[in-house]
C-alpha cells in the first residue's frame, strides 16, 4: 500500500521517465542529421532504457494498489547544438532527474514507507551510474573540441554501445 501523495508522486516521475526517453529520441534522431551515427545508437539505447525506468515504476504503482495516471508528455527540442552540448544537456537532465529520485526518496523516508524506500534505492544506484557514464563522455568530447577526426573516434566508440540490462523486477 503505498499514500496519495506517494501515489501522485510517482506518477509524476513516471511522466517524468517518459519525458527522458522521448528526449533520448529526439536527441537520436538530432544525432543522426548531424552525421553522428553513434551518438545516435547511444541516444536510441537510452530511449530504451529509460523506458524500463517507466515501466519498472508503473508496475511496482499497480503492485502496491495504486493507480496510474498517464499524462501528456512534453514535447522535447528537436535540436540541440554541438555534439558537446548533446551531451551537456544529456547531464544537466539527469542531474534533474536525480533531484526528482531523491526528493521522491525523501518523502518515502518522512511516510515511514520502507517498501517504496527499498524500490527506489535501486533508481538512487542507477542514477550515479547515469551521470558517471555522461561524464565519462563529456571529458574525451570537451578534450577534442571541434576536431573532425576526435570527434569520428568518439562516434566509433559510442557505436558499441551494448543493449541495457533489464532492471531487477520489483
Ligand atoms: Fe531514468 O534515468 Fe535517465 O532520465
Amino acid at each position: 500500500m503505498i499514500s496519495d501523495k506517494m501515489q501522485k508522486e510517482l506518477n509524476e516521475q513516471v511522466n517524468k521517465e517518459f519525458y527522458s526517453a522521448y528526449m533520448y529520441l529526439a536527441m537520436s534522431a538530432y544525432c543522426n542529421t548531424i552525421g553522428l551515427p553513434g551518438f545516435a545508437h547511444w541516444m536510441r539505447l537510452q530511449y530504451e532504457e529509460e523506458n524500463m525506468h517507466v515501466t519498472r515504476m508503473y508496475d511496482y504503482i499497480l503492485n502496491q494498489g495504486g493507480e496510474i495516471h498517464l499524462k501528456a508528455i512534453e514535447e522535447p527540442p528537436t535540436e540541440y547544438g554541438t555534439p558537446i552540448e548533446v551531451f551537456e544537456q544529456t547531464l544537466e537532465h539527469e542531474q534533474f532527474i536525480t533531484k526528482s529520485i531523491h526528493k521522491l526518496m525523501s518523502l518515502a523516508v518522512q511516510e515511514t514507507d520502507y517498501a517504496t524506500q527499498t524500490f527506489l534505492q535501486w533508481y538512487v544506484t542507477e542514477q550515479v551510474e547515469e551521470e558517471a557514464n555522461v561524464n565519462d563522455i563529456l571529458l574525451p568530447l570537451r578534450m577534442v573540441g571541434e576536431d573532425k577526426s576526435g570527434l569520428m573516434l568518439i562516434d566509433q566508440q559510442l557505436s558499441g554501445r551494448a543493449v541495457p540490462t533489464p532492471p531487477p523486477e520489483n
